[in-house]
Order: structure tokens, then sequence, then C-alpha cells
């Protein structure tokens, strides 16, 4: 069934519910929250391309050349979303715990860790009926049998409406066979994957100017979308698509580059002397066209009209969901309890591709959430 009535949904929007932040703080390697001399908010460093500059930083350093970014109460505080939400006139938005999840968890601690933050996720939900809902995180570093669990324990939480996952999964990359029971098991209890990027590419690729001259830039604007297509790519290769036909993933950032490269990517497989002996490029194989236009979303996190055209080419204008990656990129030279460029670049944006007000508008903008996360069903 239809639902009319236009509303914003935000599918890219992340919190660090209070007791995460209490074992970021505990940690002395990265993934961790630390307090600097002088700096008015703890940081929060969290790339691997920040861990040199973690390693240069001291208690006392010159608070512009701290690493990581400021934990705000962006970060942990359900009346901050709300606040953020309204200011914005976001009516639901659907959250997600952010990178690096629970990877770093060890083993015997990551099924009860998962356990709780999803519940705290649940129980935030429940104070705001109707404008909340949910992507769990799993416990990917616990054994088999926990991590199947914790699927059935997010299955029955009311708000759930699927997981949010890196692309390391079990240590050995999405195309690991092992992952395969995982994936159906999401798969038949209608639990979407959002698939966000957390590790990038190898600090070298960035060169040795990179951790003094050039922030964050490179790893965020260019590794996290390379992460994503190459993730993907490694998933659509190993058949992973075909052998759980129901999965659906909503990938993080438009699908990276993948809408742009998909081209390429075929006409490589085409042309494949390996693949095409060993028959994996016959009649039968479904495209990476294909896969993108039936078990494949995107979100709407590419804040140009450039990059959102080529993700409406590729995947269909009822398959793209908008989003704001809140609390990160918060605007650095206005009030951040006021309005933030990461919702309006990517509203002009949508506006910008189907035109404003547009019936395709009011899907991206939130109809396409509403109806593919069922977010009228509590
Ligand atoms: O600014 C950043 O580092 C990030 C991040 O880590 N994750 C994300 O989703 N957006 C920005």
């Amino acid at each position: 069934m239809a639902h009319s009535t236009f509303r914003i949904v935000d599918v890219h929007t992340h919190m660090y519910p209070p007791a995460y932040i209490q074992i970021l703080e505990s940690r002395k390697t990265i993934p961790l929250i630390r307090r600097f001399a002088g700096a008015k908010d703890p940081r929060y460093i969290i790339l691997p391309a920040e861990a040199e500059a973690l390693d240069k930083s001291s208690a006392d350093a010159n608070p512009s050349l701290l690493p990581g970014r400021p934990v705000t109460s962006h970060y942990s505080s359900l009346a901050q979303k709300l606040h953020f939400m309204d200011t914005h006139k976001i009516d639901i938005s659907v959250v997600s715990l952010a990178n690096p999840w629970l990877d770093f968890v060890p083993s015997e601690q990551a099924g009860e860790t998962a356990k709780s933050v999803n519940q705290e996720f649940s129980n935030m939900c429940a104070e705001a009926p109707g404008r909340l809902y949910f992507f769990a995180a799993l416990p990917l570093t616990a054994p088999p049998e926990t991590l199947l669990a914790s699927i059935g324990h997010i299955r029955g939480l009311m708000h759930c409406r699927g997981v949010i996952l890196g692309t390391s999964g079990l240590g050995k990359g999405l195309d690991d066979p092992a992952l395969i029971p995982v994936f159906r098991a999401l798969a038949a209890n209608k639990l979407t994957i959002f698939l966000h990027p957390h590790y990038g590419l190898p600090n070298d690729v960035w060169g040795p100017r990179a951790t003094e001259e050039y922030g964050h830039v490179l790893p965020l604007a260019l590794g996290f979308p390379m992460e994503t297509t190459i993730a993907v790519t490694r998933m659509y290769l190993a058949g992973v698509f075909d052998q759980v036909p129901d999965l659906r993933m909503l990938l993080a950032h438009s699908g990276g580059t993948l809408p742009f490269l998909a081209g390429r990517i075929e006409s490589c497989i085409v042309h494949d002397g390996h693949l095409v002996r060993e028959g994996k490029v016959g009649p039968a194989r479904r495209t990476i066209w294909q896969v993108l236009k039936e078990q494949i979303y995107l979100d709407a996190v590419i804040y140009s009209e450039v990059g959102l055209k080529a993700a409406i080419d590729a995947s269909g204008v009822d398959r793209l969901m908008f989003g704001t990656d809140h609390p990160f990129f918060p605007p650095l030279t206005s009030d951040e309890q006021g309005e933030w460029e990461s919702m309006t670049w990517n509203s002009e944006a949508v506006k910008k591709a189907v035109g404003d007000g547009s019936d395709a508008a009011k899907a991206v903008m939130g109809g396409n959430a509403i109806e593919v996360l069922r977010l009228y069903e509590t």
C-alpha cells in the first residue's frame, strides 16, 4: 500500500549511545575518545589515517592541530537528535551506530555488547514514537552461534529495520562464504543491510603530505566510497546476490563510485579470459546493473546533483533515500544548533536532480524509505 503523506526521512544518521561512548573512553588504541588540555570537547579518533596524528599529538597540543573530531552532544543525546530533526523538518530518522561499530570488541564480549547497544537504540526509538527507527549493530567478532542469536534478538525489536554493517565482515570481507548464513538470516527476517565504510584504503595511498596538510579529505571523500565500491563488487563477483536473492542492501554515499563504475566493471567481467573459461559469463548471469536495480538501494548522501543523477540512472529513482550523515560534518563557522549544510546540500541536490516538489523528489526525500523500510509499522 502506498503511503502518500509527504514526509522527510533521514536514513543515514548516526548515534553513539552513552554506554558505547564509555567503551571508547576506556580505550588506549583507535577507536578511542581522549581529552586534551585546553580543548572544550573530548576528541574522537577513529580512522586508520588518524592513528599517526594521534601518535604525534601531546596532551597539551594546539587545539587546531588535535587529531580526530570533537565529541559534542550531537553524538549521543536523543534530545539533540530530535532538535536536529526539528530544525531541518525531518519527520523520521532511521538511526544507526556509527563506525567502527562493534568491530573492535573482543569476541567473548561482543554478543552482550551488541545486545545492550541494540536495546539502547530500541529504548531510544520508543521514547520518540513515530519519529525514530534503527539499524542494529551485529557482534561480528563473536562465535557464529552468538552472531546468529543476535539476529534472533533484533528481529524482535519493534523499531529495528535492519543492520548497519562495515566491509570487513568476519575479517575476510563480505565475499566470505562464512557470511552466507548471516545474509540468509537477515534476508529471511526482512532486515535490510545498511552498508557503511570505515577502513578506507591503505594509508600510503594518501602520500607523505596527507596527515599534516590535507586534513581528513582524502580518506573521507575518496577512501570511504572506494571501500564501499570494492566490497560490493567483491560480493557481486562471488555470487552472493544470486545465492541470497532476497538480500537487500542500502549503500552509503550513493553506493560509493558503483553507479559511475558499473559499466567498467561489466566490461572487465565480459573481457576476462579466466571468468569466461570458468563459465561465469554465460547468458544466465545477472549483470551488475540488474543487481543494482533489484537488490540494492542507495542513500542520497553525495552532496551534488551530478552524483545523484548517476545514482538514479543506476538504481532507479524509487531506490534512492535521503540522508544527512549527522552528527558528522557539523558547520564550522555557524551555530551547531542552527542549519547544517550536510542537510541543505543534499536536499538541494535532490531538487536539482529531479525537480523541486516533484513526485520523484518526494519519493527520494522520504516516500521510498517509508515503503522500503516499512516505517508505517510499529
Ligand atoms: O568524519 C568522519 O570521520 C566520518 C565518519 O567517521 N563516519 C561517517 O559516517 N562520516 C564521517
